[in-house]
């Protein structure tokens, strides 16, 4: 390289250390690239007045010349943009829209709930929703199980001493209820209940039922059987038929289980309804006359029907579901589809 490439060399370094912004950054591209009155092409013009023989390595030179210029500014542009985004990075733009949230739904099991309960809210009847911890009183003697009764066993129940446990069933709530209200009385609990059972595919230690109760003067089986053909036919289907067998229950006489027609084969039987035609889906029966004295309810003058039912089966068979764990293993993928 000639000497005054050299030197045009240690000038465009010296430009080149003091751009701070893009402004200068443009203005000493354009002193030594623009096409007209860039150094660059000053000295190209210059190439006519030289001897034949210098011509070539002087054009050569410049050439170099040019392609070092062009490097070390697009270089010099790249450092400042990146730092330029850094910095806009460090401060925050409060003004800027934020990341948008996925909304949550209601419980599969919760949505249910609240569609039995209004269901009776409709037949005016009065929602108790009464603590999962109840006194064994409450639980048990007061539904016709005293001491020794084979429900009662440590085995099956969460206590947390000798008095105090964790409600097996809603009906504990149903007590509370005919103690507190004069008939006539129609009241309904749902809620959660637990169980010292195997957590697996049918059992959960903790599931959740719906208990309900009337109590008045006159009350009898056919009422019993009419209220559960309306209930039926609206949690599942108007064509849905009904049918109620001989049960026992400690705190009813006499107790019924009921079934309703298979919602899968409407009756014809299929793998659900194990080819016959029903299914099993709760227990019912005429209040136990010592249960409603026990409660303070005059047995001589009024009469009551009760029933219990799972919440979480009638969940599984609605939905089509094959395993009452995922209920309550909360995964999202599972529960943002209903
Ligand atoms: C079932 C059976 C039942 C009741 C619950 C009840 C409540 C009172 C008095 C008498 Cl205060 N009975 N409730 C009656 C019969 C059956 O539940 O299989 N539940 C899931």
């Amino acid at each position: 390289m000639s000497g005054s490439t050299e030197e045009l060399r240690r000038d465009f370094e010296q430009d080149l250390a003091q751009i701070e912004n893009l402004d200068a950054w443009k203005r000493i591209r354009d002193r030594w690239l623009a096409r007209e009155s860039g150094i660059i092409t000053g000295q190209m013009k210059r190439l006519r007045e030289l001897p034949k023989e210098e011509r070539p390595a002087f054009g050569q030179s410049m050439n170099l010349l040019r392609e070092f210029v062009e490097d070390r500014l697009g270089t010099t542009r790249a450092v400042m943009e990146r730092e330029a985004l850094e910095k806009s990075r460090r401060h925050i733009d409060v003004t800027r829209p934020g990341f948008p949230y996925a909304l949550g739904t209601l419980h599969p099991i919760t949505r249910l709930r609240q569609e039995i309960e209004l269901i009776f809210v409709s037949l005016g009847f009065t929602v108790f929703d009464l603590p999962e911890v109840e006194q064994d009183y409450y639980n048990f003697e007061a539904l016709n199980m005293p001491k020794n009764h084979p429900a009662r066993d440590a085995q099956d129940t969460f206590y947390f001493d000798e008095n105090l446990l964790l409600r097996t069933h809603c009906s504990s709530v149903q007590v509370h209820a005919m103690q507190s209200m004069k008939p006539p009385i129609r009241a309904v609990s749902t809620g959660k209940v637990y169980r010292r059972d195997p957590f697996d595919a049918t059992h959960s230690p903790m599931f959740h039922q719906v208990d309900v109760l009337v109590v008045d003067e006159g009350i009898t089986m056919g009422d019993l059987k009419g209220m559960l053909e309306v209930f039926l036919k609206r949690v599942f289907h108007p064509d849905i038929r009904m049918r109620l067998r001989p049960g026992f229950f400690p705190f009813v006489e006499p107790g019924a289980e009921v079934d309703i027609s298979c919602i899968f084969c409407f009756g014809a039987g299929c793998r659900i309804c194990k080819e016959s035609g029903w299914i099993e889906i709760l227990g019912a029966g005429m209040v136990h006359p010592k249960v409603l004295r026990m409660s303070g309810v005059d047995d001589t003058r009024y009469s009551g029907f009760a029933w219990g039912m799972g919440i979480d089966r009638v969940a599984i068979l609605k939905h089509g579901v094959d395993d009452i764990r995922l209920f309550f293993e909360n995964d999202v993928r599972f529960l943002k589809q209903f």
